[in-house]
């Protein structure tokens, strides 16, 4: 890391106070990560990538701009990333999902917003966000109230840009949803300089159902009793999506899933068959994240699907490829977008409905929902969540925390409680 240093001055970072939030993920990632047994090969490189998001993946991107193009940094899985790339933008995750960078942000914001805003803020503000410096707009969303009330603040600082996205899915709801779809386009396009080419715009298509595909395949491998690979490395992989250029992801996934398939013949797996299976469902696990995993690992299960933003949601629905005009595929866009069932919606039955399919599917003994400290949508959510598990006979076990270390005593005792009543 050290020969980076001179990029992070020259992008104006607090270079020591950087230094020491590496050091505090790195403590938490060998802790976590690090400590595994039995971990395929295949995931040197998806521990590289997180390694290097501070540091490789920056200099990439600082040569993306030396080329003329621009990178934007968006919060949400609902942007879509083909449209930016179609124009040579190149979009990447702004989540924090470290606990280092918490107390910056409380400095101004009030202390009982969830971490995962606090968490990204605090780094922006400590001056140890390489991105800051390099994207040229951010692009926010109305997701929660969290984050849209945090744009107003930061609109007024950097080049920003709010989709709105609709809590409901009516006619309207959806009309409005391919409106804001194209004005993301006209807002790219204005920040690239050039207009969108509809055969450009299908290769981007391309490369990100393609990245799906193979995010859906290593989620069948771990259908497999036992799985192939740990929960918490699954996540490792989900992190490393949401920063990693698209199609060296792809690329290096593709081969770590031939991998899979050849310890799934071989009998190889970090758990004996029969561990007890979960899902792990609710907000996402962003990078610097890998608390409540590694604990449920730990206390003895395994995960077997992660039903969030850092899972199922980011991957379950293509976008439709045979639209050939531009109106055709960003209305495809548009409608692939508007699947991703986050918890701002309301009602949002297909999520609990796809959840309880999904227990079956992938043959869980229990869900673990995870709720991020003061995120009410999914805290809310988790009494209609909880009642439609309970009629398909599964268990589960809510869990409220933030990005600390204080509660995993607690955590610890009630995951193995949990996990020992499972049948
Ligand atoms: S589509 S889950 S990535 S909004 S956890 S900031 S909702 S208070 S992250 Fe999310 Fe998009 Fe939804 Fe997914 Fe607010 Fe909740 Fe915090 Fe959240």
């Amino acid at each position: 890391m050290a020969n980076h240093e001179k990029m992070w001055q020259e992008l104006g970072l607090d270079v020591e106070l950087h230094n020491e939030v590496l050091k505090s993920i790195d403590k938490t990632f060998q802790r976590t990560v690090g400590a595994q047994n039995n971990r395929p090969e295949g995931m040197k490189y998806f521990d590289n990538v997180l390694h290097e998001s501070h540091g490789g993946r920056v200099a990439e991107l600082l040569d993306v701009k030396a080329k003329g193009n621009k990178v934007i940094g968006t919060f949400c899985i609902y942007v879509p990333d083909e449209i930016a790339m179609a124009v040579d933008v190149t979009p990447i995750a702004l989540c924090g999902g470290t606990n280092f960078s918490v107390p910056y942000a409380e400095k101004m914001f009030p202390r009982d917003i969830c971490p995962l805003v606090k968490s990204t803020l605090g780094l922006a503000f400590s001056k140890t966000c390489p991105y800051a410096p390099i994207k040229s707009m951010a692009v926010g969303e109305t997701t929660c109230d969290a984050k849209k009330k945090t744009w107003e603040i930061l609109a007024g600082k950097v080049n920003f840009h709010v989709m709105e996205v609709p809590q409901k899915k009516g006619e309207l709801d959806i009309k409005l949803w391919h409106k804001e779809v194209r004005e993301f386009k006209d807002k790219v396009e204005g920040l690239a300089g050039k207009k969108i080419e509809s055969k450009r715009l299908a290769e981007t298509i391309k490369i990100m159902n393609d990245k799906r595909r193979a995010l859906q395949k290593l989620n069948e491998l771990r259908k497999q009793d036992p799985p192939p690979i740990s929960g918490l490395d699954a996540l490792v992989v989900m992190q490393a999506a949401l920063s990693d250029d698209p199609i060296r992801f792809t690329e290096k996934l593709n081969q770590l899933n031939t991998e899979l398939e050849e310890r799934i013949k071989k009998g190889i797996s970090p758990f004996s068959k029969g561990t007890r299976r979960l899902m792990f469902s609710g907000c996402p696990a962003v990078m610097g994240n890998w608390k409540v995993h590694s604990l449920i690992e730990k206390g003895g299960a395994s995960i077997v699907i992660d039903e969030s933003c850092t899972g199922t949601r980011y991957f379950e629905n293509l976008v439709d490829e045979k639209a050939i005009d531009l109106e055709g595929q960003l209305s495809a866009l548009a409608d692939r977008y508007m699947k991703i069932n986050c918890a701002c919606f309301t009602p949002n039955q297909e999520r609990i409905e796809g959840l309880v399919k999904k227990t079956k599917d992938y043959n869980v003994n229990g869900v673990v929902q995870y709720i991020l400290q003061y995120c009410h949508g999914y805290n809310v959510e988790a009494i209609r969540v909880d009642g439609a598990l309970k009629q398909a006979n599964i268990p589960s076990l809510k869990i409220e925390t933030d990005y600390s270390e204080e509660d995993i005593g607690p955590l610890r005792t009630r995951i193995e409680a949990f996990i020992e009543k499972l049948a």
